[in-house]
């Protein structure tokens, strides 16, 4: 019992040395020494997410629902179009090396791919997967493509003016679609088209007071013609066909982001 009794006492003079240690020190020491500490916790947390960023392996499928988000999901992983599938209302998602690349398989990294789904109502799961991807293909329904023109250019102007997508200048690759049928709108057309689309947006957007804007940033240069070249990220045009199961261009897109 004295032994825990001394314990106690010694406790106490110990915690009295320390403020007085503390006490002794000059404030503007303290309040340097915890601005340094503060200072390097700040530097490890910031340097610990730009590591977890620069190595993303994601990339998104985005674009209007029956574009053909899922037959290019199931073809870049699988090499084949599993038709018969439900329109899916949750995002596929797979972390896999391209099938193309399975012969190759244990030396390549994988890609995490997520297919989106396209409808309005669940637009708001794209930007969950905005801020970690690296890369996102906007898929056009290059067959059916000037009923569904207006709502695809929408779709594309929010990506374009979000805010993950400007910071991070997250590449897109607008990937015309369906282009085994003869009745396909070539790639160059859509780009034409959708580019004068997104003029209207921008003109009619900027004319609003800005404060009931949703969109992040404005896009394009002001007083020219808006062109996808004057995005701060990179933009390219794509023809693939998820039916037949030519997608090497997607493969090169996203093998360009994401190194094997
Ligand atoms: N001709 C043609 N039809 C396709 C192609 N890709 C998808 N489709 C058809 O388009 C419809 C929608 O495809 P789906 O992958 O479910 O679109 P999602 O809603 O974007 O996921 C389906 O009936 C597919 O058979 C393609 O490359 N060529
Ligand atoms: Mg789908």
């Amino acid at each position: 019992m004295e032994n825990l009794e001394d314990l106690k006492i010694l406790a106490e003079q110990w915690s009295h040395q320390g403020i007085e240690y503390l006490q002794k020190i000059p404030p503007s020491q303290l309040y340097a020494a915890i601005g340094v500490l503060l200072f390097t916790t700040i530097l490890l947390f910031l340097s610990i997410r730009l590591v977890t960023r620069t190595k993303s392996n994601t990339v998104l499928l985005s674009g209007l629902t029956g574009s053909g988000k899922t037959v290019l999901f199931y073809q870049l992983r699988d090499g084949s179009s599993h038709q018969g599938t439900v329109t899916s209302m949750e995002p596929n998602e797979g972390t896999f090396v391209l099938h193309s690349e399975n012969t190759k398989k244990g030396k390549i990294k994988p890609v995490h791919l997520v297919d989106v789904p396209g409808h309005s109502r669940l637009r708001p799961k794209l930007e969950e997967f905005l801020p970690q991807a690296a890369a996102i293909v906007f898929v056009v329904d290059a067959l059916e493509f000037l009923p569904n023109c207006r709502a695809a250019s929408e779709y594309l102007y929010d990506i374009l003016t979000n805010a993950n997508v400007v910071k991070n200048k997250i590449p897109v690759l607008l990937c015309c679609n369906k282009t085994d049928k003869l009745t396909a709108h070539t790639k160059e057309f859509i780009r034409k088209q959708m580019e004068k689309e997104i003029e209207k947006l921008r003109a009619s957007r900027s004319a609003v007071s800005t404060a009931d804007i949703a969109n992040d940033f404005t896009i394009g240069i002001e007083g020219q013609v808006f062109s996808f070249s004057h995005c701060c990220n990179k933009v390219t045009v794509a023809e693939s066909s998820g039916l037949t199961g030519e997608t090497a261009e997607i493969q090169d897109f996203i093998r360009e982001y994401i190194k094997p």
